[in-house]
Parts: structure tokens; C-alpha cells; sequence
């Protein structure tokens, strides 16, 4: 594997508080992500790479709460427990993830009425934001995803970088899921692979790049 670097970006998807052991939407084992991941990116922006963070930013009413649930909404998201509302603590970076090589935080799901698992479109399919411009004007034609959760905003922006054309690789080691229900992290990982998205140990990018 020949790696340029400088087309190339990593996804840091939602390493946020709510999403880490204690959380309001606790992934098992979600700060384990945590390690691999400043290797990579250390790794990765000395080559010349995008690292890229999302945050998953919900207004405090966002239709995707439980708790703010209309018996006449249009969409008919999943429900969750309140998580990430934007500006609490909840909604923050976790604090060991080193955000010194970040060049772009995106933050999504920021409205009330639309959610947004994927990195580049809301769960409309039509909404963008904004993330396919930025790399395709940064150059970058091949995507690293490691972060939170496996079964939902991984899976949704790795399906959409293969549909939009990016080479899109996903880092076992770097990711964890939600589980629920129960499946949805081995039928996350057939649909990806089943779309071509690789996957690998994030050991690999490092041993490929020193050789
Ligand atoms: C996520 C559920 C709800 C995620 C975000 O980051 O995977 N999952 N909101
Ligand atoms: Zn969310």
C-alpha cells in the first residue's frame, strides 16, 4: 500500500464525552478509541494529512431525543437519550484525545428537525455539510474513519465517502459501537465491506508509511 498523504484525510468522528464510559449515550469501551487514534493523527498530519473532528451538536430540543419526541413529526428518527447538546460538557472532545493536529472541526446535527449520523449529509440524504467540498478543494481522494459509533455516524460516513468516490478505509482498532439492537455492529461491518470500504488495524497505515 503506497500512501500520499497529502490526498488523504482522517476522520475523527464524535470522540465526545456523552459517547465515552459515564456519557449520557455511553459506547462500551468508547474511550479506547482514544489511543490508536492520537498515534494516527500525530502520524498522519506530519505526512501532510487532513485530520478532520466531528462533533455530533444537538439543539436541546433535537428530534432525535426521546425526550423531545412530537406525536406528528415527519421523520421518525431513532430515539435516544439526550446527548451531545451543544455547549455542555456532554458535547465536548473528550479531554485525552489530542486535538493539536485537527485543522477542521465539524460539528453536525445542529438542527432541531433533521439528524445527521453521516459526516457528509444529514439523514435527509440531500442536506450537506459541507465536508466533501472541503477535501475535495483540500485534494483528498482517500479517507482513514476511526471514532464513535461503529454502527451509526462510522457506518453512515463511510457509506457515503464510497458513494461519493473516496477510497475509504475504517480502523478496527479505532472504533467502537453502540450495539443497539443488537447486530448492529457485525451488520455494520458486512454493509461496509459489502461497498468496499476497507478495513484495517491502524498499525497498518504506520508500518506501510515507515517502509
Ligand atoms: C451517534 C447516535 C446518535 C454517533 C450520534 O455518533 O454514532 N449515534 N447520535
Ligand atoms: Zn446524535
Amino acid at each position: 500500500m503506497i500512501m500520499d498523504f497529502a490526498r488523504t484525510a482522517l476522520l475523527i468522528i464524535d470522540v465526545q464525552n456523552d459517547f465515552c464510559p459515564g456519557g449520557s449515550l455511553a459506547v462500551a469501551d468508547g474511550d479506547a478509541v482514544i489511543i490508536p487514534l492520537n498515534t494516527v493523527s500525530r502520524h498522519c498530519v506530519h505526512k501532510g494529512a487532513a485530520v478532520i473532528a466531528t462533533q455530533d451538536w444537538h439543539p436541546h430540543n433535537h428530534i432525535s431525543f426521546r425526550s423531545a419526541q412530537k406525536e406528528s413529526s415527519a421523520e421518525k428518527p431513532a430515539l435516544w437519550p439526550d446527548h451531545c447538546v451543544q455547549g455542555t460538557y456532554g458535547a465536548a472532545f473528550h479531554e485525552a484525545l489530542d486535538l493539536k493536529p485537527v485543522r477542521l472541526v465539524l460539528r453536525k446535527g445542529f438542527r432541531p428537525d433533521t439528524d445527521s449520523y453521516s459526516a457528509f449529509f444529514e439523514n435527509d440524504r440531500r442536506t450537506v455539510t459541507g465536508l466533501n467540498g472541503f477535501l475535495r478543494e483540500a485534494g483528498v481522494d482517500t479517507i482513514f474513519i476511526g471514532g464513535l459509533a461503529t454502527d451509526y455516524c462510522v457506518l453512515y460516513t463511510a457509506l457515503d465517502g464510497r458513494r461519493l468516490g473516496f477510497t475509504t478505509i475504517v480502523l478496527l482498532d479505532a472504533v467502537r459501537g453502540v450495539g443497539y439492537p443488537s447486530g448492529s455492529v457485525e451488520k455494520a461491518l458486512l454493509s461496509m465491506e459489502k461497498e468496499g470500504v476497507v478495513l484495517i488495524n491502524s498499525r497498518n497505515i504506520i508500518d506501510y508509511s515507515l517502509q
